[in-house]
C-alpha cells in the first residue's frame, strides 16, 4: 500500500473521532438531594432529585435498611430531628387532598410508591412523584419550610389516612440543593 492510499482512511478517522469525543452535555435541570439518616445518625441513603416534565424523579441508593416493604414520601418540613423525626410534620399536601396512592380523594403530593428492600439492605432505585417540582409554585419541594424525604418501618397501605400506616420514621432527609 503506498503514501496515498492512507490518505482516504485517515479523512474518514478524523471526520469520526470529533463526535465520538464530544462530552455529553449534562442536562439543564435544577437538581437537588437528600442523604437519608437514621435515629444513630448513620446514612442509610442518597437521594438525588432531577425535576422532569412529568414531576420530579428521585434516585435513590440504599443501603443497611431493614429488609422488607418501606414506605418513602416527601415530608412538608424539611427539618430531620432524630430519633423520631418528627419534625418533619406530615406529609407534603400542597392541595389538600386525603392520603393514599389508591384512597378516594387521594394522594398527598408527597406519597410515592412502597420501596422493597432485599436481604441484603442494599435498593438502587428511580422513582417519579409527579405531583411535585423543584421550581418555584404551589408544589415546589424549595417552598417557605422546605421537604424532608422519609423512610418507613412498614409499608403504606396507600389508603388509611394521613400516614398509610406505614409505622415508624425510620430514616429521613432534607431535601437541599
Ligand atoms: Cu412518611
Ligand atoms: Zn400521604
Amino acid at each position: 500500500m503506498n503514501r496515498l492510499a492512507l490518505i482516504p482512511v485517515l479523512v474518514s478517522l478524523a471526520s469520526v473521532y470529533p463526535t465520538a469525543q464530544a462530552p455529553a452535555t449534562a442536562p439543564a435541570t435544577p437538581a437537588a438531594k437528600a442523604t437519608l439518616k437514621d435515629a444513630q445518625g448513620k446514612t442509610l441513603g442518597e437521594a438525588t432529585l432531577r425535576d422532569a416534565a412529568a414531576g420530579v424523579l428521585v434516585k435513590l441508593d440504599l443501603l443497611n435498611v431493614p429488609p422488607g416493604p418501606h414506605a418513602l414520601h416527601i415530608h412538608t418540613v424539611g427539618k430531620c430531628d432524630a430519633p423520631d423525626f418528627m419534625t418533619a410534620g406530615g406529609h407534603f399536601n400542597p392541595t389538600t387532598m386525603k392520603h393514599g396512592l389508591l384512597a378516594a380523594g387521594g394522594p398527598h403530593a408527597g406519597d410515592m410508591p412502597n420501596l422493597f428492600v432485599p436481604a441484603d439492605g442494599k435498593l438502587s432505585i428511580e422513582v417519579l412523584d409527579s405531583n411535585v417540582t423543584l421550581a418555584a409554585g404551589a408544589k415546589s419541594l424549595f417552598d417557605a419550610d422546605g421537604s424532608a424525604l422519609v423512610l418507613h418501618a412498614t409499608a403504606d397501605d396507600y389508603a388509611t389516612d394521613p400516614a398509610g400506616n406505614a409505622g415508624g420514621r425510620i430514616a429521613c432527609g432534607v431535601v437541599t440543593r
